[in-house]
């Protein structure tokens, strides 16, 4: 996120968290809110944890896996992630929030997860 003269915004934490999004399938099936750091159960959280250490490897991807979430101090940043992992193809809209400054932001992203190609 950037402000408007395009230098990086610094995001405030709010109600203990840098940022919040839902996950929210068109059929209505789904409903997730997450954290940057993850406010999602422990056996996701875990299967992300080592998805990311399996995968590329990047650098210290391990230094985050035990933080607990809104107990940690967060270094001033513009970006946030979200742990997540869609269950099956589909329409989701993700929304997100963040706080660049006095006010709360929403943004709202629409997303088709294809079938995974076989193999
Ligand atoms: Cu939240």
């Amino acid at each position: 996120m950037s402000e408007p003269d395009g230098s990086p915004s610094v995001l405030e934490p709010y109600m203990g968290m840098l940022s919040h999004a839902a996950v929210l399938r068109d059929d209505g099936s789904l409903f997730v809110h997450l954290h940057p750091a993850g406010s999602i159960n422990l056996t996701a959280q875990r299967r992300f944890t080592e998805v990311e250490a399996d995968g590329t490897g990047a650098g210290a991807g391990g230094a985050a896996e035990h933080q607990e979430p809104g107990h940690t101090a967060t270094p001033p940043t513009n970006t946030v992630t979200f742990p997540f992992v869609f269950p099956e193809p589909g329409a989701y809209r993700i929304v997100v929030q963040v706080k660049p400054g006095a006010e709360v932001e929403t943004a709202a992203f629409d997303v088709d997860i294809g079938e995974e190609p076989s193999s």
